[in-house]
């Protein structure tokens, strides 16, 4: 069974209602390296979690790049959003940013399943993550370095409104694309052309072929 591997629920709804029943979240909070690339801090995730899991699993690592602020808060963006806030966030670019203030959102999936990589042989306990993050540090560095990850991107561009919307998570109010906030559309339609969804597409053809 492949695990999506998130703390957050308004991705795992997305997830799920894209790759439809051949998937079960994992709420498991891997390792952020401070990298200032999405695909790094998701391929760092993918390892760990995979160590942890010890089953397939694909990270989700997301975030929004605000054109005027040289893509600020980007990798940043869950740390933006717990210290400041989304309307915080928009005031700054109101205040700081001509319109349009253009804005994308990224998002990179991580897939690991192990491939090429013997696991550790005693098996982890799920419950207790400090063992299992401890267990993971002792892992050689060259061994998990090793560790074949396969990375999958997507992008949409839009720019920063006034909130609108109740549906979605994060950012969503705040960010605008052709006319609707992300906030304004189920997740179906956020699917269709989010960040997201893009990535889950590329993966989604690629998985295919691979379990064919
Ligand atoms: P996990 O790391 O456990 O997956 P997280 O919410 O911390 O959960 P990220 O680090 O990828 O996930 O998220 C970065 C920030 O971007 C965070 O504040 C999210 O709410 C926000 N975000 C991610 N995807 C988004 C989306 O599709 N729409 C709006 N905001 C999003
Ligand atoms: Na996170």
């Amino acid at each position: 069974m492949l695990r999506y591997v998130t703390t957050n629920p308004g991705k795992v709804a997305e997830a799920l209602q894209y790759l439809q029943g051949d998937v079960e979240q994992l709420d498991y909070d891997y390792t952020e390296v401070q990298a200032s690339d999405l695909g790094t801090i998701a391929a760092h995730g993918a390892r760990e979690a995979y160590r942890y899991a010890d089953e397939p699993v694909l990270v989700d690592d997301a975030g929004l790049f605000i054109d005027g602020f040289d893509g600020f808060p980007g990798p940043y963006s869950s740390y933006a959003e717990d210290t400041l806030g989304i309307e915080t966030v928009y005031r700054l670019a109101e205040g700081e940013l001509d319109e349009p203030r253009r804005a994308s959102f990224r998002c990179v999936l991580a897939y690991c399943d192990g491939e090429g990589f013997e696991a550790s042989p005693d098996p982890v306990d799920r419950d207790d993550r400090t063992a299992a993050a401890a267990r993971g540090a002792e892992q050689d560095a060259s061994e998990t370095r090793a560790l074949p990850v396969k990375l999958f991107e997507g992008r949409v561009r839009g720019r920063l409104v006034p909130p609108r919307g109740d549906g979605g998570f994060g950012y969503d109010p705040i960010f605008e694309h052709e006319g609707t906030t992300f906030a304004e559309m189920d997740s179906e339609e956020k699917n269709a052309i989010s960040h997201r969804g893009r990535a889950l597409a590329k993966f989604g053809e690629w998985f295919q072929t691979r379990t064919e």
